[in-house]
């Protein structure tokens, strides 16, 4: 094990599932065969490499190693005599458990408005920064109730992102995803403990989590009208400082309809989760249906209020330059946060007048498409809802076809997974195009049984922690390769060398939008670099990380359950 490893091996950076698919790639045209090797130098299994596959995206041409029929647990490296070793990775049962409870565990250290002590936070303890608690209502925001510079209280939640500002609109989807997680596997979610305060209380750490948010998510509607505001923010971002250095304004600003619907959807969903913790969370779950009911009212009444941040600064000071999340379109808001309803309250009526979309094409989500989060909860709860047969099969006809559609010419591609085929998988955050595509194929699983979509969806966790054009692991502290330099201000700020842990990196963006000098290639798949400077590719980010956990801890649960059989 003491070689350096070949950069040109590539491979999930930690390991495989007994049971499951186990490939490495290997870059250029070295050798033919390879072997494994244990710890003691002794070559376990023989292989031969396959056909030569050429990169649409840089031309690079790759051979797959598949070493799937050797099973045996233990410690191993993958040796080309004229090439080198692989970095070493491990045979076993649950391999990304630890994976699955760091990302998610991710979610504790974005927390606002909270110390992190040592016991939980390891190195990485800090003070509490953004109490949030003197927050102003920004002029673009007023009413007769709450005028310009009025104070509200507005604590908890998390930091989205690199930067330190709250954004409903992309807590939506983070929390649509966590509270999907749940509601597909609520049983793996029983003896899943991740080292957090509430760690000992009854209800599973994966809510525990979600409350953080869901806490803060409240105070931003409107007792008044139910609408809610769009975020809450600085101005400006704040410097590259520590959350307790920060101490400008912060406001909530104008409210918005994809704001509002997205609050619908996640207080719909989290009705109905937490109805079964009425004894630990006494009201909880009937405060969000009447928040979620409520935010639905005035989404009624002002179906199309988009967020333009240009528009708002011509009109209200301060100019807020922070992330927008402008959206012109809230017509898969609208999907979502009706099917979420439906599903809670089981009330057709809102469903009328709402057009699922199911002649156009399906779509990934993203915090500015979610009617996949809608389509997914239809199809879970299909049995119990008893919902209109031509709807619920033009959802699955959508799911279904995406997915097979993912599958194809996989053997054709040079990483043998189902990221980046398209070219336009490399988008801001591509990572969690990777994990959402995964996060799909468990779905298409879930409808057919059939474990060829289980195993795509593991190539593409391989090709987050390793199996990539980049040859890094995209999850901060794992690998053998990993991120060090995310865009993230309290890895950048602490004085502690390795960034915190469990965040996930945006990963490659050939887009370059923040314009950094150290990216050493164009190529899409290639478009990323490991610098604090960059976040169009180095970032990380509350969506990002959430179908990470998703598709990490969804692995586990059906590798126990599922794949063996
Ligand atoms: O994820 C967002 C991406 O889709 C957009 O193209 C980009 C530019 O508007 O913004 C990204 O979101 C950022 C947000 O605006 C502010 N916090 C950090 C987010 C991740 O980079």
């Amino acid at each position: 094990m003491a070689q350096k490893p070949s950069a040109d091996i590539r491979l999930n950076q930690i390991g495989f599932y007994p049971k499951g698919d186990k490939m490495a790639v290997v870059l250029g045209e070295n050798g033919s065969a390879f072997v494994l090797k244990n710890l003691s130098g002794k070559v376990v299994f023989k292989g031969n490499l396959g056909h030569v596959r050429t990169s649409q995206h840089s031309g690079k041409i790759s051979r797959l190693a598949d070493f799937s029929t050797f099973q045996k647990p233990g410690k191993y490296v993958l040796e080309i005599p004229s090439l080198g070793q692989s970095s070493g990775f491990e045979i076993k049962e649950q391999i990304h458990k630890e994976i699955a409870k760091a990302a998610l565990r991710g979610f504790y250290y974005q927390r606002a408005s909270t110390d992190l002590p040592g016991k939980f936070a390891g190195k990485w303890a800090r003070p509490a920064g953004h109490p949030d608690d003197k927050v102003r209502v920004h002029a673009s925001a007023a009413s007769d109730q709450r005028p310009e510079n009025f104070i509200i209280s507005s604590p908890k939640g998390w930091y989205d992102a690199g930067d330190y500002n709250k954004y409903i609109v992309n807590s939506g989807i983070t929390m649509g995803t966590l509270l999907s997680l749940y509601e597909d596997f609520p049983g793996y979610f029983e003896t899943f403990h991740t080292n957090i305060p509430e760690s000992n209380n009854s209800v599973p750490d994966l809510l525990d989590e979600v409350i953080w948010n869901l806490r803060w998510m409240f105070t931003m509607q409107d007792p008044a009208d139910g609408g809610v505001y769009h975020k809450l923010t600085n101005p400006r971002f704040d410097g590259m400082i520590m959350p307790d250095a920060c101490d400008k304004p912060r406001y909530v600003v104008q409210k918005s309809t994809t704001a509002t619907l997205d609050f619908v959807a996640v207080m719909a969903q989290a009705g109905r989760v937490f109805k079964n913790f009425e004894l630990e969370l006494p009201a909880l779950a009937d405060s969000c249906a009447v928040a979620a009911v409520k935010a639905w009212e005035w989404a009624e009444k002002n179906p199309r209020i988009h967020y333009s941040q240009e528009e708002m600064n011509k009109k209200f000071d301060p100019d807020a330059v922070t992330g927008a999340y402008g959206d012109r379109n809230e017509g898969d808001e609208r999907i979502w946060a009706s099917a979420e309803l439906y599903a809670l309250t089981h009330k057709e009526d809102y469903l009328n007048n709402i057009s699922f979309e199911t002649e156009k094409q399906f779509l990934l989500p993203s915090w500015n498409q979610v009617k996949a989060l809608g389509y997914y909860t239809i199809l879970r709860f299909n049995e119990s809802l008893k919902t209109e047969a031509k709807l619920v099969a033009g959802i699955k006809q959508q799911v279904m076809t995406y997915a097979d559609e993912l599958l194809k010419d996989l053997d054709k591609q040079p990483y043998q997974t189902v990221m980046g085929k398209s070219v336009k998988d490399y988008a801001w955050g591509s990572s969690a195009v990777a994990a959402n595509q995964g996060i799909l194929l468990i779905q298409a699983f879930r409808q057919t049984n059939d474990k060829k979509y289980i195993r795509a969806a593991l190539g593409n966790l391989d090709y987050l922690l390793g199996r990539n054009a980049t040859g890094y692991s995209f999850l901060t502290g794992f690998g053998s390769r990993q991120v060090m330099h995310p865009h993230h201000r309290p890895s950048i700020a602490d004085g502690v060398s390795e960034p915190v842990p469990g965040l996930l990196s945006g990963g490659p963006n050939p887009g370059q939008q923040d314009k950094c000098t150290t990216y050493t290639s164009k190529f899409a798949d290639e478009s990323f670099t490991d610098d604090a400077c960059s976040f169009a590719s180095n970032e990380i980010a509350i969506n990002w990380n959430a179908p990470m956990v998703y598709l990490s801890a969804a692995m586990e649960a059906l590798m126990v359950n599922e794949v063996k059989k």
